[in-house]
């Protein structure tokens, strides 16, 4: 950890310094007035992991592209243990930033809006990358400065342009809904697109069933592929499609998902992506757990279901910062039909500050 103290004539010089060296991954370790031969000013004590400096700037979304693992430095062979330790004590040091936030010193309807976050269960180092941004600019609304913390990709192959996306998560987060829909959207917007539906769940799931169910009603292909030998047959058979779906079981114990894609063999390619399904009820214990055992080179976005039974959506923010990963798509619903959306920016803030689900208005959310 890098620590430096800056000074400043005030606590807003002194942080403008702070940004302007460390960047917007600056943690605030500690502030207090000073008194010098050229009156009283302000002295803020701010730290760095050495491995984000320089990295992603607070502006520029995370687009799934080929090499987003770059801006994933937990990534790097044998640094997950670090980066995930490095998480948990920035997430301490921030719950003793709080009562540093001051919110005087925002405009009163940036005021409102960090306020509004905080009671949805947005966690603290969501609330102090937005309040840093808000203070640099009085002006700046925020809506864009939550669209860097969580930016959205829309699924669709459009731009989605991967021939492989493997949907994981925890057990009964809705993946298999979540990627018969996907698949059907597809279907419907491209009918002659080739797509394969793959159950690799090694045959225990009822997943496989509804699979294939749906498969054979809508005319997409399916293919079972829970073991190494069958998903090389999958590959083998790759050219006959333009998109495979790939559904995969929850993980057990402390499995993690890096584990799991190496044991099918199917290793980081530029033609695959992973998208990691969550509900937003989990404890913030929970993500970071999940967060933990998900990440890998492969996973690419993330997907939100059982939205319509959520009462507060602080978790898709802290997830989105936890993981630096955008969110892809959003499931409103237990059906088939309307009820999953690829993600865009206007469905999300729609959903976090008016709980408005997707397709709902304003005032039937309310
Ligand atoms: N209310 C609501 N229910 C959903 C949503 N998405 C999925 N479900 C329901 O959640 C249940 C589990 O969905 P699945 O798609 O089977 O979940 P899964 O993650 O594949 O489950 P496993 O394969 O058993 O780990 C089903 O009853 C779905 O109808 C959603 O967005 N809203
Ligand atoms: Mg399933």
């Amino acid at each position: 950890m890098h620590v430096k103290t800056f000074k400043g004539s005030d606590m807003q010089a002194a942080l403008a310094r702070v940004k302007a060296e460390l960047g917007d991954e600056a943690i605030i370790l500690g502030t207090k007035t000073v008194r010098g031969a050229a009156g009283k000013g302000c002295e803020i004590t701010a730290a760095i992991d050495p491995r984000n400096a320089g990295g992603q700037s607070a502006n520029a979304p995370v687009m799934p592209a080929r090499d987003a693992s770059s801006i994933m430095p937990s990534m790097e062979p044998g640094s997950s243990d670090w980066a995930y330790e490095w998480r948990q004590i920035k997430d301490q040091l921030m719950a003793l930033v709080k009562p540093q936030l001051n919110m005087e010193e925002l405009a009163p309807r940036q005021r409102v809006a960090i306020k509004y976050l905080e009671r949805e269960e947005t966690d603290m180092q969501v609330l102090l990358n937005v309040y840093l941004q808000l203070k640099a600019d009085p002006d700046r609304p925020i809506l864009p400065v939550l669209e860097s913390v969580a930016p959205c990709y829309g699924f669709e192959s459009k731009k989605w342009r991967q021939k492989f996306h493997v949907f994981a998560g925890p057990h009964g987060v809705g993946k298999t809904l979540s990627l018969i829909r996907l698949a059907l959207r597809e279907k419907h917007e491209r009918p002659k697109a080739r797509i394969c539906v793959v159950a690799a769940d090694q045959g225990q799931g009822k997943g496989r069933l509804v699979l294939r169910h749906y498969a054979d009603l809508s005319g997409l292909a399916f293919r079972e592929a829970g073991s190494a030998e069958e998903m090389q047959e999958l590959l083998k058979e790759a050219p006959k499609f333009d998109m495979i779906f790939i559904d995969l079981p929850g993980l057990s114990g402390r499995a993690t998902l890096g584990e799991h894609l190496a044991g099918l063999g199917l290793q980081e390619d530029s033609d695959m992506a992973a998208h990691l399904v969550l509900a937003p009820y989990f404890a913030a214990s929970q993500y970071a757990e999940i967060a933990r055992r998900y990440l890998c080179p492969q996973l690419r976005s993330l997907i939100w279901t059982k939205l319509d039974e959520a009462c507060s959506f602080g978790a898709l923010l802290n997830m989105a910062r936890l993981t630096e990963l955008p969110v892809s798509a959003l499931s409103f619903g237990p059906g088939l039909k309307n009820s999953i959306a690829p993600a865009s920016s206007d469905l999300l803030w729609r959903l976090i500050f008016k709980h408005a689900l997707p397709g709902q208005s304003a005032e039937q959310a309310a």
